[in-house]
């Protein structure tokens, strides 16, 4: 055993953080056999939608007339007024500050067109392959959705996927929009009905599966609004209860609810113009007592859920807590969210997922978060220190495994009875 003292804790910490390989629960990236979903590169970074939100607040320009510019003036546009025009200090700014500077471009210049030509001399393999190891990123889990035509295709080309990706069956059409995605699943040969008969259900049953078969996901995922109840008399209600949660426990597959989206409060936005709820967790205490045989990976999107949710996890076993999602992606509230659920959980909890859609996002969405892991764990082993309990420096990196990669694992193969 290597003792740790408390001065050498800090920087032994850092270390055990930065070197720990990352599985990465939650992103929207693909690997190059998805062609044009796959993101990578300087323009794509510029036009994260998290910026689109902010250039808003500045530009001259609608947000019509800036959606029909070509992505390259999109990018300038974004670059012109959050980044010269103002200082880029807001999250998503530095964040693409922190990824240029991690692939060792020149921040002095500030030219995009120098940032273009870096990213055009690499191909799509051997710029994934710099990211993933530049950020030590060793797994990404993948939001697969299959009523995406261009996703589907790609499903159905029976083409295989690099190894380091992982699928994962991402359900929203069908529980949030069932009366549309009805007739999708008729088109494709599932013979669901008007009403919700025993039929229908077999029938999505059958659709679930085939695509599990498919894809061999590693959870299926849904996100919901903040006025999500169950159970109640809901399409959405009938599904979880009679397709999801059967399916999802026949396969012994998690099912991963992201919970407190306002729908489009400003649709001209896209992808921009989501908003957040604060919701009730009475529909996941019944989730989890009700259906104790099942396994739940949860997020929510508002700060004001996460005591309740914490306290939850305490409760149940079949409730694993994971990252801080979209507006609680910031280092104030990734602070507050992983000492709190510290406090309340120990180190079992999954602090963190990056939802990057771009694949040079990986570089900051994971340093500015290991470092803010980093601070917490240094202040919680100094103060179990404080107590005289020896620090061993090969349990810190048990523990930090179990954070950045091993509960994710030993969830899915969790077994509940
Ligand atoms: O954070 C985001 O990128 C959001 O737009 C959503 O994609 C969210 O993460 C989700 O998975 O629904
Ligand atoms: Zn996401």
């Amino acid at each position: 055993m290597n003792n740790l003292t408390r001065e050498s804790l800090p920087e032994a910490i850092r270390q055990i953080v930065h070197q720990q390989p990352i599985t990465d629960m939650h992103t929207h990236l693909y690997p190059p056999e998805f062609g044009g979903l796959m993101l990578r590169g300087i323009d794509e970074l510029l036009t994260y939608h998290y910026l689109v939100a902010e250039v808003m607040r500045w530009s001259d320009m609608s947000i019509e007339q800036f959606w029909m510019l070509n992505k390259q003036e999109q990018a300038e546009h974004i670059w012109q007024k959050l980044f010269l025009e103002h200082s880029p200090v807001s999250e998503a700014c530095r964040g693409v500050l922190t990824s240029i500077q991690a692939m060792g471009m020149d921040m002095k210049s500030r030219d995009l067109n120098q940032y273009r030509q870096f990213c055009a001399a690499l191909s799509a393999e051997e710029h994934i392959n710099l990211l993933l190891q530049r950020s030590n990123v060793e797994h990404v889990v993948m939001t697969n959705d299959v009523f995406s035509t261009e996703e589907r295709n790609v499903w159905l080309s029976g083409k295989s996927i690099d190894s380091r990706f992982h699928a994962v069956l991402r359900l929203d059409p069908l529980l949030n929009d069932y009366s549309r995605t009805k007739s999708l699943l008729q088109g494709w040969g599932y013979q669901v009905e008007e009403e919700w008969s025993e039929i229908s259900q077999a029938e999505v049953r059958r659709f679930l599966l085939d695509w599990i078969d498919r894809m061999n996901p590693l959870y299926v995922a849904v996100s919901l609004p903040s006025t999500f109840v169950f159970p109640d008399d809901s399409d959405r209600s009938r599904l979880i209860a009679d397709c999801l949660l059967p399916v999802c426990r026949e396969r012994d597959l998690p099912f991963a609810l992201m919970i407190g989206v306002k729908n489009k409060v400003h649709p001209a936005l896209g992808d921009a113009g989501y908003y957040v709820g604060k919701a009730e967790t009475g529909a996941l205490e019944h989730l989890l007592m009700r259906y104790p045989y099942n396994k739940f990976f949860v997020t929510m999107l508002s700060r004001e859920n996460q005591h309740e949710l914490t306290v939850l996890a305490r409760k149940f076993r079949n409730l694993m807590v994971f990252g801080c999602w979209w507006f609680l992606n910031n280092p104030v509230l990734i602070g507050e969210m992983t000492r709190m659920r510290l406090e309340l959980l120990g180190t079992s909890v999954i602090p963190q997922h990056s939802d990057a859609r771009v694949f040079d996002q990986l570089l900051y969405k994971w340093s500015h978060s290991k470092q803010i892991i980093s601070d917490v764990l240094i202040e919680k082993y100094s103060d179990i220190a404080d107590t005289g309990w020896q620090l061993e420096r090969e349990e810190i990196e048990r523990d930090v495994a179990d954070l950045l990669h091993n509960n994710f694992w030993n969830f899915l193969s969790k077994k509940l009875r």
